[in-house]
């Protein structure tokens, strides 16, 4: 008996493994098929923005931002405004090396910010500002060539930190700052 169904215990045996030899590129962590595009997919913020932003009836924020030499850096990693508040930041590329292109891209709060930095390699075409992350992008800088100097205005979310990015290809990763939204 015991030795009817050993290799049919064996076989089922081998054809698990030859499954699960299949994948061995992905890791282990969806056993379920999930068809969804991974990035495309909705994304799905906690609604940081669903509230009203209150008016601000105090001056312009404005800061002058640029690199650290020729890194792939902001000098200026963060700063502080109050929700409504008139946002002016100017970009100063004073790289010389002429693979530092840099923009600066202020994204949502919670932002999935690989993801953004990812889909932006791919957005050459839009001065690399990813068309299927702009839900999560509050405002942008064009991009900037060494010696160029760029500047964007928006309007301050709602309490909460925000991250700003550069997005040229691979910059993301080290060029990376945060905006903080502070009640007054
Ligand atoms: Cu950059």
């Amino acid at each position: 008996m015991s030795t009817r169904r050993l290799p049919l215990f064996a076989l089922v045996f081998a054809v698990l493994g030859l499954a699960a030899c299949g994948g061995g590129d992905e890791p282990a962590e969806t056993p379920e098929p999930t068809p969804a595009p991974p990035q495309t997919a909705e994304p799905t913020p906690a609604a940081p923005t669903a509230e009203p932003v209150p008016a601000y009836d105090g001056p312009a924020f404005e800061i002058t931002m640029n690199p650290v030499g020729e890194q792939m850096e902001y000098e200026q990693k963060e700063f502080t405004v109050h929700p409504g508040q008139t946002v002016r930041i100017t970009f100063q590329n004073t790289a010389t090396n002429p693979a530092m292109h840099h923009n600066v891209v202020v994204l949502q709060a919670g932002a999935n910010v690989n993801a953004i930095g990812q889909a932006a390699m791919g957005a050459a075409a839009n001065d690399y500002i990813p068309q299927a992350q702009m839900d999560q992008i509050i405002a942008h800088t064009p991009m900037s060539a060494p010696g160029e100097t760029v500047e964007v205005e928006f309007t301050a979310p709602n309490v909460g930190d925000y991250p700003y990015i550069c997005t040229y290809p691979g910059h993301y990763m080290t060029m990376q700052g945060t905006m903080h939204v502070v009640a007054e």
